[in-house]
């Protein structure tokens, strides 16, 4: 979903509210128009907020194009890097969303531009106008703006990202031991998505420790191997790196490696551990690999080439998750709508080696498996969970499941029936599609679905276990239902015969006002509480909700007014260890 989406949907009563009763109103109106509407899962795309406020030219007047003024095409450029670029791309050259080259749009007309915008289409453009989400001014204004050629934003390579490189504490100025009173294992760094901070809280006491300020609408936070460096990367590309055994713990070094990003990733092969740092950026497509104790930029490595498939030249596929290997001393870096897998070694940056490989374009989340060695990810568009051996370095499978996987880091447990399995919920559908792991003693499961559950709904975010947890718990936190959203469903591993129990976190928190989506599971280090996410408006109340997992009651309502719209939350012991 665009984070644009997310915030106007945020800033309403209710999703229900906007999409999709507007949407079925209009429907009733018009046959056919409901195969049209906006889903959760069409609309989950980039908002690329940063970009839409960066300087370009405005391109010349072309014959029979009509001219635009200059207040009028930067109103354009901007709805159209919030909501358009996600999925057509910056260069209009496509990605899930058909390309809009000039070619193109004129070749269409005028008419036919306006009329697309304003209904949608089944192939899942959403209907901007006929939702109520874009004015008939607006919608007028963006059909004359893709008759325009399409601006360019700036390229920013290692002359842009040294200057904005800074090292505010030197590595010989740093503690040589830990120097504050944290539990380091089960500290939380957790986003707070809408102010650009975290916020380290304590898993013991529950109370915030510290919050720290970081890059624009931060995305997600990742942990150096030795548990001593915390990184955090924002949608405008900046990365703290932040360290733990100060008291108290701040940011020693700050980067931008682009303009838009969403990745950041440590070393973590043996005898590498800590030497590394690597950071996916969405425009300009490409990774930049740092010093792990400075985020001195070293080498910066562009995305730009062929797709998978069609095998055709594409100008803008973006960095997704980044994980690193514990097999090798690589990277292991999903590039978005090529479709390519690369397993990036970082054991000689001057003579760099990549493996690439093909799997199937939209790669976006994803995580190991229980064993560290396989990594499975979604090709979310093309509803295929990618299997990738990350030993061998090679492709191991693509399996179809439900519609638009997104598994965040996935839940790994040991089934009853298939042994050790990995899962994940969707997008768009209510279905957890559960994939067998252990191609040594359960070759027959390996790599299939051997089993599928139905959840409360589509929309789902994040799906958790712990390997000490009997329990299997889904967000639905993009569900249309106002309720669903604000609950989540949690499944005994014991027996998954068993209907899903729904827990309504959203009235456990007490809080009232909002949608307050339940967002991100994610466990303490011992692995018997599970943390969630009370995710509302900036200027609403929103909170966390300490669950205990054995019980399922309810342990503690974290409530602080420095708590604005927490999202992700990242468990320091978890994260280091891809526990999950
Ligand atoms: Fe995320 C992970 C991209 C919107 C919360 N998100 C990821 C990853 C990618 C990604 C590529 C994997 C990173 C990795 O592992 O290296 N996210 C995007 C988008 O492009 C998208 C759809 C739209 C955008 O404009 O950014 C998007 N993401 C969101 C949200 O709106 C969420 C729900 C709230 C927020 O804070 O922004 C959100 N994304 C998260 C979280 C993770 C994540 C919490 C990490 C999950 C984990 O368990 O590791």
């Amino acid at each position: 979903m665009s984070s644009n989406f997310i915030r106007t949907l945020l800033s309403a009563a209710a999703i229900a509210c906007i999409i999709l009763p507007g949407a079925a109103a209009s429907a009733a109106e018009k046959p056919g128009a409901k195969e049209h509407e906006t889903t959760p899962g069409g609309q989950y795309q980039p908002s690329l907020d940063i970009l839409k406020d960066i300087p370009t030219d405005q391109p010349g007047a072309q014959p029979g194009v009509p001219p635009l003024t200059n207040v009028e095409f930067n109103r354009a450029k901007q709805i159209y890097f919030e909501r358009c670029a996600g999925c057509h791309g910056v260069l209009r050259k496509g990605a899930t969303g058909k390309a809009l080259t000039t070619k193109i749009t004129r070749e269409r007309g005028y008419e036919a531009l306006r009329d697309f915008i304003n209904f949608g289409s089944p192939g899942g453009m959403p209907n901007w106008g006929d939702s109520g989400e874009l004015t008939k001014a607006d919608i007028d204004l963006m059909a004359k703006y893709l008759l325009h050629e399409p601006p360019q934003p700036p390229e920013y390579g290692l002359k842009e990202v040294k200057a904005s490189w800074k090292v505010l504490v030197p590595v010989d100025k740093r503690p040589t031991r830990k120097l504050n009173n944290l539990n380091l294992d089960n500290l939380f760094s957790v986003t707070l998505r809408d102010t650009g901070e975290i916020a380290l809280i304590e898993g013991t006491s529950k109370k915030i420790a510290h919050i720290i300020k970081t890059g624009f609408a931060v995305h997600i936070s990742r942990m150096s191997a030795s548990g001593r460096y915390l990184f955090t990367i924002g949608r405008d590309a900046k990365i703290n790196l932040i360290d733990l055994y100060m008291d108290p713990p701040q940011t020693v070094a700050e980067v931008k490696v682009g303009l838009e990003a969403r990745s950041v990733e440590t070393s973590k092969m043996k005898g590498w551990e800590d030497k590394y740092a690597i950071a996916g950026a969405y425009w300009p497509p490409q990774y930049v690999i740092m010093d792990g104790g400075t985020l001195e930029p070293l080498k910066i490595v562009s995305t730009r080439g062929m797709t998978v498939d069609t095998q055709e030249y594409h100008p803008e596929p973006r960095v997704a998750a980044i994980v690193a290997s514990h097999y090798n001393p690589e990277f292991i870096v999903n590039v978005k709508e090529t479709g390519k897998i690369l397993m990036v070694n970082y054991s000689d940056l001057k003579n760099l080696k990549v493996t690439t490989i093909d799997t199937e374009r939209f790669l976006h989340d994803g995580g190991f498996d229980s064993s560290g060695r396989y990594f499975l990810t979604a090709a979310n568009a093309r509803n295929t969970i990618v299997v990738v051996d990350t030993k061998t370095n090679k492709l191991v499978k693509l399996i179809k499941t439900g519609k638009t996987p997104h598994p965040g880091r996935g839940a790994n447990f040991v089934h009853s029936k298939f042994g050790p399995v990995w899962a994940t919920s969707h997008l768009g559908d209510d279905s957890i599609a559960i994939i067998g792991t252990d191609p040594v003693k359960h070759p027959q499961n390996a790599w299939k679905v051997v089993q599928t559950l139905e959840g409360q709904g589509g929309g789902s975010l994040f799906i958790k276990t712990h390997p000490k947890s009997k329990n299997l718990w889904v967000d639905t936190p993009l569900n249309p239902d106002a309720e669903i959203a604000s609950s989540v469903a949690v499944f005994d591993l014991t027996d998954l015969s068993k209907p899903y129990k729904v827990i309504p976190v959203g009235d456990w928190s007490g809080i009232t006002e909002g949608v307050r989506r339940i967002v991100q599971g994610e466990y303490n280090r011992a692995g018997d509480e599970i943390w969630f996410s009370v995710w509302n408006a900036k200027s609403q109340q929103s909170a966390i909700v300490v669950i205990d997992d054995k019980t399922r009651k309810l342990i503690k309502v974290i409530k602080d007014k420095r708590l604005v719209t927490p999202t992700g939350k990242f468990n320091v012991y978890n994260t280091r260890n891809d526990i999950y």
